[in-house]
């Protein structure tokens, strides 16, 4: 058994600075298990669900029903407490089913066991420095051992972190530098118990938030996707860590929009329509109904197919192998109507992703279908004729890999009137914005930005016109411990600049929330428009933007039954 490992030396932001605690606390006896994350998922080595119990003798808290009972010894501090408590809630609770219980002032004397937190002042100089925990159930104890389980020095800005680091230490996660297969070009010098005898079940995380080397200089109380992967494994998933998908992606509208949604209506699929009046949605009226069978798997559209001035509805469906692209065309009259406009657009593909937008500038909106040919990425474009699709052939022809977490969004980012079609991906833990570029017959590939920052499996990525200069942006929502926040990548038409906050926790995140970009209030600059359930029902909240920010309000509520299959777009509808 290794004991009487430390916490914390751990880097500065400035560098790389030795800390070493003050107090007496600081040396703790722990047993010093390891649990390391992967990068990729298919970079797993083992499913081991428990090797802290299993090899080191740590208890997690699993023998507890995964609840931990924490309590504070120091009086004050209520900044730094109320956030401590909101980060731990909003990182390794939020995702996983553990709970920490309590929170009030510790008692004073009696057996009860504690998670016991002390906090001690702490200089502005190192900035995540200034904590140490024990690890598991061994953080436990009463009032009498004068021996808390967790102690805190904060420094102003870096209170999330040194919150969500300690407790990950005491979820039983140790530093990841300590990884058997810290190596390569993200190795980290930094900390490295050489003690330790970790015990990995995945691969290295350069970001982990247990990592003394993530590339946010232990300055924000972020998890990793691997972060997440790890704690939901010991403690059983609260929450799946994936994007909530429109399956509507709609082709840009510079007018002002209305919102609708596809939705399985006893079997059959009946579309209603939310009309905005600028200001807010009306009561929604049904357009299309039962008109045709409805399934979970359909990739819906949106898009002006056929020139009129009013928005469609296209969907691509497997019918018996092969995608078949249908259309239910508004009217003037309020009516949809449905026609096939391709019996066989090629093989199909549940990972495939469909765009619409105006490829070839010609007025009408077309599809674009991006999908895994062997590992590459291609793109099919059906050009819209005004009375069918006609495939025109793959105007992106395995120029890249494929990826099935790749975001897609389609838009004319150069704002030459053809619709491009806009990937955020994961490279290496960080975003990358790769536009495939129009000139009417094919897509050319260019990396708008390289790096966008951490990349997290849970963003949605929008296209609009968020500034309004005819060029569409990006938008990236995000969690941020818990909260919702917009980032948004201008186009200078070139390229994307680095990113700017538009929004900054601005709300809660639902489970699953319906992101739909376009400009409901008709000025010119595109909006943002949230669907999610409130006891069973929608909820129709915009984000306007002023074309800096976005500004948050609920537009409708109890606006219709939630269903969490329904296909959202906006358009023009009347
Ligand atoms: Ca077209
Ligand atoms: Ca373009
Ligand atoms: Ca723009
Ligand atoms: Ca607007
Ligand atoms: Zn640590």
């Amino acid at each position: 058994m290794t004991n009487f490992s430390r916490d914390e030396r751990r880097k500065n932001w400035r560098g790389f600075t030795p800390f070493y605690l003050l107090n007496a606390v600081s040396l703790f006896a722990f047993t010093f298990a390891f649990f390391a994350f992967s990068a990729v998922g298919q970079e797993r080595i083992g499913t081991i669900t428990e090797p802290l119990i299993t090899y080191h003798g740590v208890q997690n808290w699993t023998s507890q029903n995964n609840t931990v009972p924490v309590c504070w010894e120091t009086a004050g501090y209520d900044r730094e407490k109320k956030i401590t408590q909101e980060a731990v809630a909003g990182t390794w609770q939020f995702w996983a089913n553990v709970n920490f219980t309590g929170w009030g002032m510790c008692p004073t004397s009696g057996n009860a066991q504690h998670v016991r937190i002390r906090v001690s002042p702490q200089g502005d100089t190192d900035a995540g420095a200034g904590g140490s925990a024990r690890m598991g159930t061994g953080a436990l104890s009463k009032a009498g051992d004068n021996n808390p389980g967790v102690s805190l020095g904060f420094w102003a800005k870096a209170v999330e972190y040194v919150a969500v680091h300690e407790f990950g230490h005491v979820l039983g996660f140790g530093h990841e530098q300590d990884a058997p297969d810290n190596d390569g070009p993200a190795r980290c010098n930094n900390g490295i118990d050489t003690s330790a005898d970790p015990i990995s079940i995945t691969a290295y995380d350069r970001d982990s938030i247990m990592n003394y080397c993530n590339r946010d200089g232990n300055m924000t109380g972020h998890l990793t996707d691997t972060d997440i992967e790890g704690v939901q494994r010991v403690y059983g998933v609260r929450r799946q860590n994936v994007a909530s998908i429109n399956s509507c992606q709609s082709a840009q509208l510079k007018a002002m929009a209305s919102l609708a949604g596809a939705w399985n209506d006893q079997n059959n699929t009946s579309v209603a329509v939310f009309p905005s009046d600028g200001t807010k949605f009306l009561f929604h009226a049904n357009r299309s109904i039962r008109d045709g069978g409805w399934g979970d798997t359909v990739k819906w559209v949106s898009g002006d197919f056929d020139g009129n001035g009013l928005t469609d509805l296209g969907a691509a469906w497997n019918n018996g192998g092969h995608a078949v692209l249908t259309v239910r065309l508004a009217q003037p009259n309020k009516k949809f109507v449905v026609a096939h406009w391709l019996l066989d657009a090629g093989g199909w593909m549940d990972t495939s992703v469909y765009m619409a937008g105006d490829f070839n500038g010609d007025g009408k909106s077309d599809i674009a279908g991006a999908w895994n040919n062997g590992g590459m990425t291609s793109i099919a474009v059906y050009l819209s004729d005004g009375s069918k699709f006609i495939g025109s052939g793959q105007w992106s022809d395995r120029d890249g890999g494929w990826g099935d977490t790749v975001k897609w969004a389609a838009g004319d980012f150069d704002g030459d009137g053809k619709t491009d079609v806009g990937a955020a991906w994961n490279n290496n833990g960080l975003t990358t914005l790769t536009i495939r570029k129009s000139d009417g017959t094919k897509f050319t590939p260019i990396h708008w930005l390289d790096n966008a920052g951490r990349w997290f499996d849970a963003s949605v990525f929008l296209a609009g016109d968020f500034n309004g200069d005819g060029k569409d942006d990006i938008a990236q929502m995000w969690d941020d411990i818990a909260n919702n926040a917009i980032k948004v990548y201008i186009s200078n038409g070139s390229a994307f600049q680095p990113a700017r906050a538009w929004a900054t926790r601005d709300g809660g995140i639902p489970p699953i929330v319906k992101w739909v970009p376009g400009d409901f209030n008709g000025d010119g600059k595109s909006d943002i428009a949230a669907v999610w359930e409130n006891h069973g029902s929608n909820v129709l909240t915009v984000r306007a933007s002023d074309g800096a920010k976005f500004g948050v309000a609920h537009w409708s509520e109890n606006n219709g039954g939630w269903a969490p299959t329904s296909a959202w777009f906006a358009g023009k509808l009347d």
